[in-house]
Formats: structure tokens, sequence, C-alpha cells
């Protein structure tokens, strides 16, 4: 293959190269998340629809967004009523994908529209939750696959509004959430189960034609939700991988350039969108679409394989059991993760400059689980205590040890999360040259602890004496570019 490189020139062959190129990186099971293959910079192609910058977003509302750190996603809709149930049979999979694992018509599917009726649903309520919780935004499913609408649109017959319910879900939670100052992300499923002009592929001129209206359709909901609620923080993607909407990239880059004029300081995932050649996320050349990354749902990224990560913005997500988004009936069926958990999938996330957005599936009514009440209630506690180390903060550069993760504060302060007790009793930290630790303090207590240098820029930082019983932080002051007499002596070997 080397010798393509050497023949003829001229811009076809150029752009011969550059795309072999960019099929040896991208095409060979490299995933589309990979952030740290780029390209360089002259063998990058022209892209009309491709990444708008190349830097992280540092505008205030990025800052907000990143500064957030911990979100509730929030799943509801008919899937809540049926919870995972269909004629007496109980399906396994994601109570959200019943019609299609039950050979639902949607037809049938929104005939539960007669049994919405959420009267226990109190938005302030949530909202309290949310506080309690710690969460510094909601995203709400304003409209899951199945096409069903939580607000009153004026673009589909699947809305609330034809309820018995009635009630506009969306326009209360942006209410409530926003008097408690908790930023609100609408989350839009693309792929539609029940729109007749809906398609996952264009195989004639009449799928083109259909599809066309379906990508109006959407633009005029999207653009009724900006509307409606114009003090919503974010749009949040989903659904938007089949070929259909591959195609058309131009979409995609067109609905964040609109939201991006109606609702100033607004981000938008990076699900949303495609390029000139359908590459989703990261576009051809490698670069981040969209305001961050969101491919990381019910994964993180590995904190020594893939801190190319911290590169980027970057939210993921957590469902409490394997894969259940919204309310399910039957939480046998798989393991459900424990509160703790799930801080340290916070503070995991936090460690790589991410957010992490815990997700809720409430009931028909409008009642949360009580595994969910007590998820917010000890995810809640621990972050009143040790929030410090989650909030506003970000990757610390540090490698990572086998206790836990670090985090760092604007300040500059490094944050210790243990999570697994050493029996030496030790915490191992190994500091970047020309920097001493002048300090440790065990957060919650503020009591000092003891370090002791073990060798050259290598520390033990000892366990507090008595068992926290809980997860619990230690806070490293660092003087940064000390002149350090250097009395180690490397090995000669
Ligand atoms: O809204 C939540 C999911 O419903 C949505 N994204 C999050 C935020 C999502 N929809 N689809 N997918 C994610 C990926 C699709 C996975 C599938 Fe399957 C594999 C669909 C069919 C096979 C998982 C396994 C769902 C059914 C079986």
């Amino acid at each position: 293959p080397l010798l393509i490189f050497q023949t003829n020139s001229g811009f076809m062959r150029n752009n011969f190269v550059k795309i072999l190129v960019l099929f040896l990186l991208f095409g060979t099971g490299v995933s589309a998340q990979d952030p740290a293959k780029t390209l360089p910079a002259d063998l990058e192609i022209p892209l009309k629809y491709g990444a708008e910058r190349l830097e992280k977003r540092q505008d205030a509302s990025m800052r907000k967004f990143r500064d957030n750190r911990l979100g509730l996603f929030i799943h509801w809709g008919l899937y809540a009523i049926t919870s995972g149930e269909w004629n007496g049979k109980l399906y396994d999979g994601p109570s959200s994908f019943l019609l299609k694992s039950a050979n639902i018509t949607p037809k049938e599917w929104m005939k539960l529209m007669d049994r919405w009726n959420p009267t226990n649903f109190d938005a302030f309520r949530w909202a309290q939750m949310a506080k309690r919780m710690g969460v510094k935004y909601l995203k709400i499913t304003t409209k899951h696959h199945d096409g069903f609408c939580l607000w009153p649109s004026a673009y589909s017959k699947y809305t609330v509004a034809q309820t018995p319910g009635k009630r506009d879900i969306i326009g209360e939670l942006v209410k409530a959430f926003d008097a408690e100052g908790i930023d609100v992300h609408l989350y839009y499923s693309i792929l539609d189960w029940s729109h007749p002009d809906f398609r996952y592929s264009i195989k004639s001129k009449e799928d083109s034609i259909a599809f066309s209206r379906f990508l109006e359709f959407a633009e005029n909901q999207i653009k009724e939700l900006a509307t409606r609620y114009p003090t919503v923080k974010d749009f949040w993607f989903d659904g938007t991988w089949d070929a259909s909407f591959k195609e058309n990239g131009w979409w995609s880059a067109h609905i964040e350039k609109m939201l991006k004029e109606m609702i100033p300081g607004i981000t938008v995932n990076s699900r949303l969108r495609a390029d000139d050649y359908g590459k989703r996320h990261f576009d051809s050349n490698g670069h981040l679409m969209g305001d961050y990354e969101s491919g990381y749902e019910r994964r993180l990224p590995d904190p020594v394989k893939d801190v190319g990560i911290t590169r980027h913005d970057w939210e993921g997500y957590m469902t409490l059991p394997e894969n259940q988004w919204g309310y399910h009936k039957d939480w046998t069926l798989s393991y459900v993760k424990t509160p703790f958990e799930a801080i340290q999938r916070i503070a995991h996330a936090t460690s790589m400059g991410g957010n992490l957005v815990i997700n809720f599936g409430p009931k028909p009514e409008g009642d949360f689980r009580q595994e969910e009440l007590e998820m917010a209630d000890i995810v809640g506690k621990w972050m009143k205590k040790n929030g410090e180390c989650i909030y506003g903060c970000d990757y610390a550069g540090l490698a990572k040890q086998d206790w836990g993760y670090y985090t760092r504060s604007k300040d500059g302060t490094i944050y210790m999360i243990v999570f697994n007790i050493p029996y030496s009793g030790n915490l191992v930290v190994k500091m970047p040259k020309g920097t001493r630790i002048e300090k440790a303090i065990l957060l919650e207590k503020g009591r000092k602890v003891d370090i002791v240098e073990t060798s050259r820029d290598e520390y033990n930082v000892c366990m507090p004496v008595k068992d926290p019983g809980e997860p619990f932080v230690i806070k490293l002051q660092i003087e940064e570019n000390v002149d350090v007499e250097d009395k180690y002596w490397d090995a000669l070997t």
C-alpha cells in the first residue's frame, strides 16, 4: 500500500489517498467513539457538515454543563403502563422496546393512551427529589422511539393532550426544575416507530419523499419544543443510527445550527450528528461533532486505555438494572446496581472529565420505585458530604491507582476518591516532577492525614485510622514548580 503514496499525484489521487488513510484509521473495527484517532492536518478531507471546532467549547453555558457533572435521566411514557408485560407474558428486554419485542402495531400500542392518567405526578416533588439527590440537571424524554409525546405537540396525534391525563408533562417539569435551579435537558428520539413517514433506509423514490416529510415533521417538533420551553439548556438526540438518517448529515448540521440560533448557549449531543459521509459522533477527519461525546451508554471509558477522551467533553449514561430505561415491573431479571456502585461511576466519570447521568423510570401514576428513592437518598447524602470533589472538578492528569479515582478542582486541589482499601494501609500517590504534596486532609472531617514520601515523586497517604464505612475523599494540597533537591539515585542496570 505504501506504493500508492509514491505514484501519480493530482487531486483525485490525493483524495483517494486520504480516503484510504481514513479507511485504514476508521474502517477496520476502530470504533467511532475512539477519540484518539485524528488525522494529520494535511490529510484532512473537506467537509460541509463536519465538526464546528477542534477544541472544547469554553463559554459560560458549556462550563455550566461541564461543572454540573451529575444528572438525572428520566424515561417516562406509555411503556411505564405495560411495564414489560404484554398479554400476560413478561418480556425481559427494555420495557421501552416492548412494541418491538412483542410485535405490537403502533395502532394497538397507542390505545395505551386511553390509560395515560398519572394522577400522582407532581413535578415539584420530582424536582425536590432531584435536589436531594444532588443532581444538577434533568434529562427528560419528550418523545421516545414509540412516538408518544409528553407535550401537547401540534404535529402529532399521539400526545398527552389526547389522553385522560391531558397535562403537559414537559411544561410542568420545566417550570418545577427551573424553580429549583436544576437545568432541564430535552431528550428527543429521531427514530419513530409510529410515524408513517419514518424509514430505516431509503430504497426508492417514495422512501426518499416520505423520509423528507419525516425530517420536516421532526424539525417542526424540535422547533416547537425550543419555542415552548426556551429555558432548557440542552437537546439530546437519540435514534440516529439508521441508514436513512446517516444519508442526511446535512439535516443534523442544520438542526444543531437552528437550535443554537433559537436558544443561545444551548448544548447539543454528538449523537445528533452525521457528516457528509454518514460518519457519526466523530466526523470523517476524526473530530467530535456537536458539543459533547454521548456514546458512553451503559459503559464508561477505560481509566487507563481511554484517557484520550479527556480532550473532549462527554457524558455517560447509567441504568440501574442492566438495560431498563422505562419502568419495568420485574427487576429480578437482571442485576441492579447499588448506590455505592453509582457513586463509583460518578467518580469515574468526573475523573476522566465527563458527566454521569443516572436513569430512573417512574411508574405510570407518577411515582418513583422504592429502589430509585433509596438511590436518590444515598447518592444525595454522599454528594452533600463529598460533592466538592465532583462538581466543577475535572481530570487530574495523574496515573490511575488501585484505590480509586483522582479529580482536580479549578484551584488545583487534588481529590483522592477512595473505593478500595489496601491491606498495607497506604494509598499510593505518584506525582509529576517538580510538585510536592503540602498537606493531605480527610474531606469530611477536615482532619489531617499522614503522608510519607517513599521514593522520587511517590508518596504513601495513610488510611484514616477508623474505616469511614463508605467511599471517602482525601484532599491533597499541591505545591507546583518546586525545586526539589533530588536525593534519589537512578538504578544503573
Ligand atoms: O433511551 C434509551 C434507549 O432506549 C436508547 N438510548 C437510551 C438513552 C436506545 N435505543 N436503542 N438503543 C439505545 C440501541 C439499540 C439496541 C438494540 Fe436491542 C439492540 C435494539 C435491538 C437490539 C437492546 C437489545 C434493545 C433491544 C434489544
